[in-house]
């Protein structure tokens, strides 16, 4: 029998698991601050679930609820006040009897102090990096089995899978040590790859497809030669987070050289973007890594409301099928994405070219 291009494609993916939890929909924040407004949060619920529908529809594989691997790994890569920050943030503003969702309002800026206040509107400043992200009822709950779907997958991987999706929810990138914000609250790619690392794994390389610099994965590994890690985005003079993603920042002490930024202007198409893609694979290659992180993000979609490239839907598949060309045990961690229309799609032809490659 002849094996079309598609039937090769469905075959060769269905065995690539998705890691998901239902408790992605305890974050159910209602506002989100965006041009001076309070709008609807554009990482919302329905994102995950378009994601999950489209993995069912097309038979990508088996889909498994997250193992609880406690709050040890979590420790690994943030900060236990920090931690202890989130777990009581939206109980500390509630006491306030605050009418609307948590949003900071003051940071500690140039030349001010950096001591932790203990009044809540000043913790939501010291600990913030942004502003748009509201912190609601069951957002801990979440950010925590978002973490589990990522270290849940890193295990599948280490148990022998070439291509694992952690379908995460929320994001994770922007969060450093002791930071949330751009709807991140817990550094899920970072605790994943440090996860690699306790259990065996010599060197572990992320490389951030997100239209958004991964700011916390970086900060997290700067001086660090055991995470190599490479980002595609917005040039931060044009896009969030603005203070930091540009190309000069190229890691610290031990790091020196294990960080490569790739940032990029508005309107970039695909033919430019894969060019800086081959380049950090390249690299990734170069570093001999015992796993491979990938922070999915799919806001670099030409139609995505929040973003300035100019991906289409078909390249999401050719450069699923680069990033497997290394052979490399690789562990998918959902980022950004907001275009719900063709989230689903664009997130699974990645998928899908990783795994028909
Ligand atoms: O990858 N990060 C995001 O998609 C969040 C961007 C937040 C912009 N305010
Ligand atoms: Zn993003």
């Amino acid at each position: 029998m002849r094996i079309t291009h598609r039937a090769y494609l469905s075959a060769a993916v269905t065995h690539m698991k998705t890691i998901f939890s239902e408790k992605h929909k305890l974050r159910n924040s209602t506002t989100e601050l965006y041009g001076g407004q309070l709008v609807e949060p554009f990482e919302r619920p329905s994102r995950a679930e378009f994601i999950i529908n489209r993995i069912r529809d097309q038979n990508l594989g088996p889909v498994l609820d997250p193992h609880d691997h406690g709050m040890d790994a979590i420790y690994r890569i943030h900060d236990k006040d920090y931690v202890s920050f989130m777990q009581t943030a939206w109980e500390m503003w509630q006491a306030e009897n605050f009418a609307g969702e948590a949003i900071p309002t003051t940071w500690p800026a140039r030349r001010m102090s950096q001591r932790i206040p203990d009044f809540i509107e000043g913790k939501l400043g010291y600990y913030a990096m942004a502003a748009e992200t509201s912190i609601s009822k069951g957002t801990w709950e979440a950010a925590y089995w978002s973490a589990q779907v990522a270290l849940t997958g890193a295990a599948q991987c280490r148990a022998g899978d070439s291509g694992v999706f952690a379908l995460c929810r929320p994001p994770g990138h922007h969060s450093a040590f002791d930071m949330y914000g751009g709807y991140c609250f817990l550094n899920n790619a970072a605790i994943a790859a440090q996860s690699f690392l306790d259990n065996g794994a010599e060197r572990v390389a992320i490389v951030d497809v997100d239209f958004h610099h991964g700011n916390g994965t970086q900060d997290i590994f700067y001086k660090r030669n055991d995470v190599l890690f490479a980002s595609l985005h917005g040039d931060p003079s044009d896009a969030f987070p603005h203070f930091l993603g540009y190309s000069e920042e190229q890691g610290e002490g031990d790091g020196a050289g294990f960080n490569v930024n790739y940032p990029m202007k508005p309107g970039t198409r695909f033919h430019e973007w894969r060019t800086a893609l081959t380049d950090a694979l390249g690299k990734v290659s170069d570093f001999v890594p015992d796993a491979l992180v990938i922070s999915l993000g799919v806001d670099t979609f030409e139609n995505d409301p929040i973003s300035f490239f100019k991906l289409q839907s078909d390249d999401f598949i050719t450069y699923g099928k680069d990033i497997a060309q290394l052979q490399l045990p690789t562990l998918f961690v959902m980022e950004g994405g907001y275009d719900i229309d063709e989230i689903g799609i664009n997130t699974v032809n990645v998928l899908q070219g990783f795994g028909g490659a």
